[in-house]
């Protein structure tokens, strides 16, 4: 194989956000653009004789070229083998998964998971590494710091491979192998699950429906609910896999998942509803005419977990990021396990698994997951909810209900402003930053302003520090507001606000999120100026 050294110059903007590089196909598509960003991964790496990557995408628009470029950069760089889901599509968690079974050197994975795709849109890439999770931020910085000084990049003159061909294809030395990007992946829900009891829910008359937003999961839908466990063809819908997702928005929320959102407040609702992201690793969860706060979610999994076969011997302990509700801290303090907050991104979670120190994890993101792959997992959340149904046989809304009733009510909301101008956003965020002096034991109507910063972390098991991890304003009754900037925008910039609120008291509890939070949205938007800084007065997205 006869490996070409190609000439380039750097490109300044390939750092690493929240979840690897995202930016606009057009961005993407420039001469040299991904092979510089490739050959910077490749160069912060040590490849050893024999090693595999893993390689697949969400399937959006780019993702095919994209993977017979990088293969051809694998072959150059030393790999001896690529393994690739067939039509070059891997969902994310299926991806994590497919690097801890074969043990290979990590993989790439192409998407910008829940940002719309197609060619005026997003694409995007990360690099996970050998546990299957995404690089830590020392890695993503090595990268970032390589890509702004890279000279050349290699790669190989090979023919295009059939990607929808499953086997072996031999290169001399080097080989690609199309693999099932579904089985592995089935096989291991199949073996953490009560299949047998999900599969009697779905036999009586409980009726589902899951949303695959023409995004990565739909034919992993298909394998799960309808021929593993038995669901009728028509509790799927969106699970045809598109280019440009349908022209929709794959993120699996009140606003863009709004069909779904329709069926589940509509007459002949189903007893349980769910949908996930572009690239399969966020989760929507809905009982009939009742919708799940991510963070609810990830508190309510842990406290069932005991009904689940893979955590029936309990958890090690539970993690989440800073933004996220604290009510799986409330459950975590009665089950006597530690519980962890790292800032917003799964790559924070990886060395809290990899130390046994947590079993769970999940972010306010629609993103929750366990230590059986090292990234969040949409249908994994989902089969949670299905197997503490099947073994509690209540509904949905039913055991949220008892479950507040127990532990009291973290009641929460996001609210977003995208596409905001960088400077605007810029400013709002110093406008609070200039108050933290000031700020600590003012009171605001209810609220006495108990302390405020930016997050840091000091990551417990290797000491690395991450600043600036978003804008805290803590109230003495233990409510609390955050601030934060998007890091997986591609359009101006977003700003995230975070509010949270304890409610013990049971009377309370059916209250809607907006009317029991009204009081700190305002406050939110006086402390910040928020609307006199951007014009903006109202959210694009509450959730
Ligand atoms: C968002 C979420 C964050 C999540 C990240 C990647 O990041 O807030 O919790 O980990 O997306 O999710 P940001 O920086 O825009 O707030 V995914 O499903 O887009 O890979
Ligand atoms: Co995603």
């Amino acid at each position: 194989m006869q490996v070409s050294l190609i000439s380039t110059t750097p490109f300044l903007d390939q750092k690493p956000g929240t979840s690897g590089l995202r930016k606009k196909v057009k961005v993407f598509q420039q001469a040299h653009y991904l092979e510089n960003f490739v050959q910077s991964i490749f160069d912060s790496l040590e490849i050893p004789a024999g090693a595999v990557l893993t390689l697949g995408g969400d399937g959006r628009y780019y993702n095919a070229q994209a993977i017979q470029t990088i293969i051809k950069m694998a072959a150059a760089n030393g790999f001896s083998k690529v393994l690739v889901g067939r039509g070059g599509i891997l969902s994310t968690p299926a991806a994590s998964h497919v690097i801890r079974k074969y043990q290979t050197l990590g993989g790439i994975i192409l998407s910008a998971s829940h940002n719309p795709g197609g060619p005026d849109d997003d694409f995007g890439i990360k690099y996970n590494t050998p546990n299957g999770g995404p690089a830590p931020e020392k890695i993503t910085e090595a990268i970032f710091s390589i890509s702004k000084a890279i000279q050349q990049y290699q790669l190989v003159d090979l023919p295009a491979i059939n990607l929808n061909q499953l086997g072996l294809t031999q290169l001399d030395s080097f080989s690609v192998e199309v693999i099932d990007p579904v089985r592995d992946y089935a096989d291991l829900m199949e073996s953490m699950f009560d299949f047998a009891a999900i599969r009697a829910l779905f036999a009586s008359s409980f009726s589902i429906k899951f949303d695959g937003m023409h995004a990565v999961t739909g034919p992993y839908a298909q394998e799960i609910f309808t021929q593993r466990l038995g669901a009728p063809a028509t509790s799927l819908m969106n699970c045809q896999v598109s280019e440009t997702f349908g022209g929709g928005h794959p993120d699996p929320n009140l606003t863009y998942a709004e069909e779904l959102v329709k069926i589940v407040y509509g007459s002949n609702a189903p007893d349980f509803a769910a949908a996930s992201d572009g690239d399969g690793d966020r989760n929507m969860i809905l009982g009939k005419g009742f919708f799940v706060t991510p963070s609810d979610s990830l508190a309510i999994i842990a406290a069932n977990a005991h009904l689940i076969p893979a955590y029936k011997s309990g958890l090690a302990g539970v993690a989440r990021s800073m933004p996220t509700s604290g009510a799986v801290d409330r459950v975590a303090q009665k089950m006597n396990i530690d519980c962890y907050e790292t800032p917003t991104g799964w790559k924070f979670f990886g060395n809290l698994m990899d130390a046994d120190k947590v079993t769970l994890c999940g972010e306010e993101s629609f993103g929750t997951g366990s230590n059986h792959v090292r990234e969040k997992d949409g249908l994994w959340a989902v089969l949670c909810w299905l197997n503490i149904v099947a073994a509690r046989k209540q509904s949905v809304e039913a055991i949220v209900k008892a479950h507040w009733a127990e532990y009291g009510r973290n009641v929460y909301s996001r609210h977003d402003y995208e596409g905001i101008p960088t400077e605007q956003a810029n400013a709002v965020m110093a406008h609070l930053k200039a108050q933290f002096d000031t700020l600590p034991s003012r009171v605001f109507g209810r609220y006495t302003v108990a302390t405020c910063d930016d997050f840091s972390y000091t990551d417990p098991v290797d000491g690395s520090v991450s600043h600036g991890q978003g804008i805290r304003v803590l109230f003495q009754c233990g409510s609390r507001i955050v601030f934060r900037l998007s890091g997986t925008g591609t359009d101006g910039a977003t700003i995230r606000i975070y509010l949270e609120a304890y409610e013990p008291d049971v009377k309370q509890h059916h209250l809607d999120a907006q009317v029991a939070l009204a009081e700190m949205i305002q406050l939110a938007l006086t402390l910040s100026q928020l609307v006199e800084n951007t014009g903006r007065n109202a959210p694009t997205v509450i959730t």
